[in-house]
């Protein structure tokens, strides 16, 4: 426990006279206890909770804070915009499945970091925001202090808790409350917000150390009813095209050779989202990654393991699922494994819910497995292979073309083959094209390897997720990003390259938005608004700093580029010129931009 030696306190005290002893006061000479404060009891409940990184961005109230954790042993890492702070402890969260922590100033600072906050919670990622605040007489009567705002009421909507600490005695709750709400039960965002005040309180360090908890068993098993799991199995034994869909959710859960086990042992398909690419090698023969237009009308069970039926799987109806219409559900039955019951029938009706943490779940599952399990038909399991074959001798073809200027495919090819050679690297991915390319072409090895945009399509993660996967993991990192993806977050190079992480940045370079051939349609000296300054050299930003900057045209010359960025695990920004004519309007969900009925 910090201590803290108030001169008020040991000076003058010693001249008290007796009748103080009575009142508690401190009798003439008698030693003056320790004293700690509230800057110290933040750091000390964080700490004994195993908090041993905070990602954020000094400033008023918290500077001296961030100086405080970093002398006690807590790695501070600096951002240059809060956002990107809290996509780190976001995405810090999802990797150790322990809440990152994220600290920000007051008001702006705070907001900055909201929309991180608002973006774990949505995709289920565990990280406690901790901003600094105004006083809140002043704020209640609106008296305008120094970045007056209520964050403790903006916050509350935009994740799955927040708490305020007002005493210094209950700060040990507050984090308590708040690492328990992150981490247990489906995992999220919780704000936490400590006034200015707060810091400077101080109390005997005695009662300071009794105050603070150190949570016990914060995400706690959550095993399922066994009748769940008999009616699951029962519906899975029964499926003539059964399909296991596997969630970020299943990555999370940390339950890889259980998962792994499930699919192998049944022999059953399995179709991952996007994130838990991996849980199985993309390249393992049951993946039906390569066939997914296919699988989903045509499985009838499908056994969805920490995914949602929402907008990413067409909220489980409608053509994807074979459905007639838009909103006509396929005919398939679903079992659904997540801990939270209210994802049961959010989309569709779910004939068999199994609720329970992933781990858990599975292995009860695997429990009522045995060696006589009957696998999926020869005919299943022979359709799903044609189409994928088809699907994968397409890819082939398509990738072994060498066009000049190169293009998505081209360039991706080299990243495919790069990120095969590097297993454990993780491959952090944001775009629309360079997203939704590279999610088909790059094979993933490893669960929790690649991350990505998620459930809310989000632009921005990019560097946040970097620093922290190369901060957390200590792996190499690859940076797959879209160029107008890549500004959203672009000046955390320096950051990068102020902590030395070995994280390779390839900025998909085709000057724009989706691609750079928009024209100003009322032929203005203004470029269109999609268009970016052609020929942009982003790899300059990363030399400003001390990195390595390569400007690259073939896919030679970026396989080069990239393999010397990871065996010298240097800062490196790969600038890849890219035509400029490839890719479509939002990739491949052009469907979700409205249509004017009004003829051009
Ligand atoms: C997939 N496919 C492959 C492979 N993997 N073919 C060959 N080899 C490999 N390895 C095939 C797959 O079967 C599909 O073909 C096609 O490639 C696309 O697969 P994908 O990408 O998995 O599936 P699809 O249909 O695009 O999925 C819909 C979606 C996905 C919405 C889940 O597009 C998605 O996650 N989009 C995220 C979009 C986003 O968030 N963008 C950021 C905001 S953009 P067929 O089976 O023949 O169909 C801001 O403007
Ligand atoms: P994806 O985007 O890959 O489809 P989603 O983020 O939509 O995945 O869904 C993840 C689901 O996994 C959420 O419904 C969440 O409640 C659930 N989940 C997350 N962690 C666990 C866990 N440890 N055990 C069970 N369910 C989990």
């Amino acid at each position: 426990m910090a201590t803290v030696t108030d001169p008020a306190l040991t000076g003058q005290a010693t001249a008290k006279t007796a009748e103080q002893a009575g009142s508690g006061e401190r009798v003439a000479g008698a030693q003056s206890p320790e004293m700690t404060d509230g800057f110290h009891l933040v750091i000390d409940g964080l700490k004994l909770n195993g908090v041993d990184t905070i990602f954020g961005l000094p400033g008023i109230p918290i500077t001296d804070f961030t100086r405080m954790a970093q002398a006690a042993g807590i790695r501070v890492i600096s951002f240059r915009h809060e956002q990107n702070a809290g996509n780190a402890a976001a995405i810090a969260g999802f990797l150790t499945k322990k809440p990152g922590i994220c600290l920000t100033v007051s008001a702006p600072g705070f907001l900055n970091g909201l929309t991180a906050l608002a973006n774990a919670t949505t995709n289920c990622f565990p990280m406690i925001l901790i901003s600094g605040s105004s006083e809140r007489e002043i704020v209640d009567l609106q008296q305008g202090d120094y970045e007056e705002m209520d964050q403790l009421a903006i916050a509350r909507p935009l994740c799955k808790a927040a708490f305020r600490v007002l005493h210094a005695e209950d700060i040990g709750v507050g984090i308590a409350r708040a690492i328990r709400a992150a981490v247990s039960g489906r995992p999220g965002g919780v704000y936490l917000d400590l006034p200015a005040k707060l810091f400077a309180q101080t109390l005997e360090a005695e009662a300071g150390r009794r105050s603070l908890i150190k949570v016990v068993d914060p995400a706690p098993r959550q095993l399922p009813d066994a009748e769940a799991v008999k009616r699951a199995l029962e519906l899975l034994k029964g499926a003539k095209r059964p399909l296991i869909l596997l969630g970020k959710g299943a990555a999370y859960a940390q339950a890889d050779a259980d998962i792994r086990a499930l699919v192998e042992r049944t022999g059953i398909p399995y179709l991952p989202m996007a994130m838990a690419k991996g849980l199985l090698p993309d390249t393992h023969e049951q993946s039906a990654a390569a066939a997914r237009s296919y699988v989903l009308p045509e499985a009838d069970v499908v056994m969805i393991v920490g995914a949602r039926l929402n907008w990413l799987l067409s909220h489980g109806k409608g053509k994807t699922w074979g459905g007639k219409g838009h909103k006509d559900w396929g005919g398939q039955k679903f079992i659904q494994v997540d801990i939270w019951p209210q994802e049961m029938d959010s989309n569709v009706r779910i004939d068999a819910p199994v609720v329970g943490d992933i781990g858990s779940c599975v292995c009860a599952l695997l429990a009522g497995i045995g060696d006589d399990w009957a696998r999926p038909s020869a005919e299943w399991l022979g359709a799903i292979a044609e189409r994928r074959d088809k699907n994968v001798a397409k890819m082939a073809e398509t990738l072994a073309k060498d066009p000049v200027p190169m293009n998505f495919h081209s360039a991706l090819a080299v990243v495919r083959d790069i990120v095969r050679a590097n297993p454990d690297a993780i491959l952090v991915n944001e775009g629309a094209n360079a997203l939704d390319f590279t999610r088909s072409i790059v094979d993933m090895y490893k669960p929790r390897k690649r991350l990505d945009v998620g459930t809310w399509g989000i632009m921005g993660i990019g560097m946040g997720f970097s620093v922290a996967a190369a901060v957390v993991s200590g792996q190499q990192v690859i940076a797959i990003e879209g160029d107008s993806a890549f500004g959203f977050s672009g000046m955390e190079v320096e950051t990068i390259c102020r902590y030395r992480l070995p994280v390779c940045v390839v900025v998909l370079n085709n000057n724009g938005v989706y691609r750079g051939t928009d024209v100003n349609p009322a032929g203005g000296p203004d470029v269109a608004p999609t268009v970016f300054v052609k020929g942009a050299r982003y790899e300059k930003l990363m030399e400003a700093f001390g990195g390595v900057g390569a400007h690259v045209t073939t896919p030679a010359e970026l396989r080069k580029a990239m393999e010397e960025a990871i065996r010298s695990r240097r800062p490196t920004l790969v600038n890849a010129v890219i035509d400029e004519t490839a890719g479509t309007e939002s990739g491949r969900i052009t469907s979700l931009n409205p249509q004017s009925a009004k003829k051009k």
